[in-house]
């Protein structure tokens, strides 16, 4: 089984682009199953094999246990963690070979608490992959794409996992703005010598380039399409152990 986990901040696209990558995987002929992690969700644009909502939703325990917005998506995750085996088992009966598996839409109540860690490795098979999720156009400044590497790399610190940086919603962003980001990856001087850098944050990009958190990105639009074939190749390249994603 190969599980592969979309991880990013909110809104950034990952239940749309398992859509699309799923559509894009089911014509050319694999067999993929789906698996929503969000307990909050209010609508997905795709069919899931395996939904945590049957059991568990954000909205019934806001309700129960009279929290917050944010709370209620901490709880729920919290009691999803106690169907993690149930949830495996799942995912066994069901017999797809690749898992593309959605993860909650406010990252930090995800990727930053244990619940979250736990989940990923209680779904992981031998193989799996995280696939970080970002906005084209918040990544196409210098802020948003030093954030992007550092989120980034925050959930490789916490997932412990191969990871694909994707930069969704490429549509919306120039051909200038794809070109800057590249070369902010390939030379992260480009990027330091910008004159409204502050010193601290030159030096925590630096180290952040220093220790490979700049991954190369891949430029995707699950609205289009465009790139969906990259980032099969991508995860298939690291399925087969011909590494191309780094932890
Ligand atoms: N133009 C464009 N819009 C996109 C793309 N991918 C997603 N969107 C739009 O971005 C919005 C958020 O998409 P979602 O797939 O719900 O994002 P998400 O990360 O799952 O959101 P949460 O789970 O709520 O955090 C929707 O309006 C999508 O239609 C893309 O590649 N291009
Ligand atoms: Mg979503």
């Amino acid at each position: 089984m190969y599980t592969v986990f979309f991880i990013g901040t909110a809104g950034s696209g990952k239940s749309t682009l398992v859509a699309a990558l799923y559509q894009w995987l089911d014509n050319s002929g694999f067999d993929v199953g789906i698996v929503n992690l969000d307990p909050a969700a209010e609508y997905l644009p795709y069919t899931p094999d395996i939904d945590v909502r049957d059991r568990i939703s954000a909205r019934k325990v806001m309700k129960q246990y009279r929290l917050g917005p944010n709370a209620s998506i901490i709880a729920a995750v919290d009691m999803v963690v106690v169907d993690a085996d149930r949830i495996r088992e799942e995912m066994g009966a069901v017999g797809a070979p690749i898992y593309l598996v959605d993860t909650p839409g406010q990252m930090e109540l995800f990727a930053f608490r244990q619940s979250g860690a736990y989940l990923i490795q209680k779904l992981s098979d031998v193989h799996s992959l995280v696939v970080y999720v970002s906005d084209a156009l918040y990544a196409q400044t210098v802020d948003g794409f030093a954030t992007t590497m550092l989120l980034a790399l925050s959930s490789r610190i916490r997932f412990k996992k191969p990871q694909i940086l994707v930069i969704n919603k490429a549509d919306l962003i120039s051909e200038d703005a794809v070109i800057n980001i590249t070369n902010w990856v390939e030379d992260p001087h480009s990027l330091f010598d910008v004159a409204n850098l502050s010193t601290y944050e030159r030096e925590i990009l630096r180290a952040v380039a220093a220790a490979g958190g700049f991954l190369e990105p891949l430029f995707v639009s699950a609205k289009t399409g465009e790139g969906l074939d990259k980032l099969y190749y991508k995860m298939q390249l690291h399925y087969t152990g011909g590494e191309d994603t780094q932890l």
